[in-house]
């Protein structure tokens, strides 16, 4: 039996991702619908090799008798038609920050948490953010072994986390440094070439910045309230791939080899560590990729049960709309879905 299946916020970068995962992952498509914003309407964008989708308008659009939305169109869409498409029964998959942190909304990571999808009373799942995601497919194993009590990351991220417009600007900044056209700085506060902005998204009234929070308390409610986070987030001038350096202090004694073999072990994770020249994942290389790559895992000997690595996945992919495809994956493989 297949679904019917609507893509919002079908044209963005996140959109498009999402219609290739669910073509390449051959979801069980009966029927699917690429929605946008009225300026959008008449686009066209691919499903898979063959198919191209004619965009509709979201406005309009009704979701009665369909089966599952994946939403990633901006919050202040998703803040309207996310309620109004689950009003109609159709469960909805929501990429945006809106409704992450309320609590009748679970926020799933399949690798982690995947039974949280059945606690969706208002018909909404809440897709992390995409620094967060890959944090917690790396940290669940070794929780599940040493039970973590802190962790503190410093993220390197690409600037496809700002969609389409910051790529254009890292790109055009780049060129225009090399050949002496002027630069303009909009999408980000400072130049991005060939720099490192320790800025992503607005300031909270503590002097983080809400992506900061958001590792925090995303982490949080998807692997245990309990654990404390403190984020460094910086956007790097990169084009498409999250790095993180990770420091975790256990409750228990970490046994080295342990943690290498779940890590091996665990869903979602590759573990990419050979300790020699060029023995490690990098940006450049996990592009395309589904899975979280874990480097440089060591004993962290400055704390009492402590550990460190580098973390590196593919943001579009791992970060938001892989992620999305496994929450309907496993709404499938639950009975959860369907009419
Ligand atoms: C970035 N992580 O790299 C952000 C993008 O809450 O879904 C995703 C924002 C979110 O800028």
């Amino acid at each position: 039996m297949g679904y019917r299946v609507a893509v919002v916020g079908a044209t963005g970068a996140v959109g498009r991702e999402i219609l290739k995962t669910l073509a390449e992952r051959q979801f069980p498509v009966d029927e699917i619908v690429a929605l946008a914003s009225a300026r959008s309407a008449g686009k066209e964008v691919s499903f898979g090799d063959k198919k191209v989708l004619k965009v509709q308008n979201l406005e309009t659009f009704d979701f009665t008798g369909w089966d599952v939305a994946l939403f990633s169109p901006g919050g202040a869409v998703s803040a309207v038609h996310a309620p109004r498409a689950a009003k109609a029964g159709c469960i909805v998959i929501d990429n945006t920050s809106h409704f992450r942190m309320e609590p009748d909304v679970p926020l799933v990571v399949p690798e982690v948490n995947p039974n949280d999808v059945k606690k969706a009373k208002r018909g909404i799942i809440a897709n992390p953010n995409c620094s967060t995601i890959q944090m917690v497919v790396a940290l669940k194993p070794l929780h599940d072994l040493f039970t973590i009590k802190r962790v503190v990351v410093a993220t390197y991220q690409a600037v496809a986390g700002a969609g389409k417009s910051g790529m254009d600007e890292l790109f055009n900044q780049s060129r225009g440094s090399l050949v002496g056209d002027p630069l303009k700085a909009e999408q980000f506060t400072k130049q991005i070439a060939f720099n490192c902005i320790p800025h992503i998204d607005r300031f909270m009234d503590d002097g983080a910045t809400k992506e900061e929070w958001k590792m925090t308390v995303e982490t949080r409610k998807i692997l245990d309230p309990d654990i404390a986070v403190f984020a460094t987030c910086v956007r790097v001038p990169v084009f498409i791939g999250h790095a993180e350096a990770i420091s975790v202090e256990f409750e228990e004694p970490v046994d080295i080899k342990r943690a290498r073999e779940a890590l091996r072990e665990a869903p979602g994770v590759v573990l990419h560590d050979k300790r020699e020249d060029g023995g490690y994942a990098t940006q450049l290389e996990v592009v395309g990729e589904d899975a979280t790559y874990v480097s440089r895992l060591r004993i962290d000997p400055t704390v009492p049960n402590g550990l460190g690595f580098w973390c590196v996945a593919d943001n579009l992919r791992k970060g938001a709309a892989l992620n999305a495809v496994q929450i309907a994956e496993t709404m499938v493989a639950l009975d959860l879905l369907g009419h």
